[in-house]
């Protein structure tokens, strides 16, 4: 996953420095498709919740997945998911200026330690889905991700959530406790866009489910200089390149 996500990260990339009069490529409008997957994100998270009422009885050393539904028949009565996510708004730059996007999260679990930052690594377990439900990828079993090589919807959200606690046991396993876990919904201007692949069609909104159980802070130079401190120091959005050889600062070692 790790793969596609870089891969179709380049794509957009370079799909957004592709002229617009290649016949051949038909790119739907940044800001229609950004206000059209809202409407379609928004629909959902009214018209589904999920078992907080399993959650609120568990204890810290508990551990639970998360089950989203549809609010119907015996479960009219539930409190949609509409109400308690939380929303952040990601300008993305175009050819008409920032284009906001609106991403929503729900932390459904605290978790214990400091935020990872956006371009840490995280170690987690996920299930990805689309608004209809269909799973397009999942890890039952936590793996590492640098949040550099990410789509944007997935560094934002995670950069949301909270590690938590671990123990070794004498066999050298590890169990985590109070870890951060729960839910980012990602319109597709901070996903695929455009891009499709066998189970993603293009301009699909995002459901990623995930348990955060332990973060990395990166230095993928190496150099001393975390990556935090020298990749986005303008705050623009954009790893800077200052000495622009080309080679981006936070894997730029001089
Ligand atoms: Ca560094
Ligand atoms: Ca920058
Ligand atoms: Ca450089």
């Amino acid at each position: 996953m790790k793969k596609i996500i870089f891969y179709s990260l380049l794509i957009i990339l370079i799909s957004k420095s592709c002229k617009k009069d290649d016949d051949s490529v038909k790119i739907r409008d940044v800001a229609d498709q950004a206000l059209a997957d809202d409407t379609d994100l928004k629909n959902f998270l009214e018209t589904h919740f999920y078992n907080y009422e399993d959650f609120e009885k568990l204890d810290d050393f508990e551990n639970l997945d998360i089950i989203i539904d549809s609010i119907f028949d015996d479960n009219i009565n539930k409190t949609p998911l509409i109400n308690k996510v939380f929303k952040k708004n990601i300008p993305i730059e175009s050819d008409n200026g920032p284009i906001n996007h609106t991403l929503y999260y729900l932390p459904v679990r605290e978790g214990n330690g400091e935020n990872p930052s956006k371009v840490d690594s995280v170690y987690v377990s996920y299930e990805g889905s689309l608004l209809d439900g269909s799973i397009f990828d999942r890890s039952n079993i936590p793996i590492w991700f640098d949040l550099t090589s990410v789509v944007m919807g997935f560094k934002e959200g995670v950069s949301e959530f909270k590690p938590g606690d671990f123990s070794v046991n004498d066999d050298n396993t590890i169990n985590y406790q109070n870890y951060g876990q729960g839910l980012i919904f990602i319109p597709s201007g901070l996903g695929y866009f455009a891009q499709s692949s066998s189970l993603i069609p293009e301009y699909s909104p995002l459901i990623f489910k995930i348990s955060l159980f332990t973060i990395k802070k990166t230095d993928h130079d190496g150099d001393g200089i975390l990556t935090i401190d020298e990749y986005d120091i303008d705050n623009d959005g954009v790893p800077d390149d200052s000495d622009g050889d080309g080679i981006l600062d936070y894997l730029d070692k001089d």
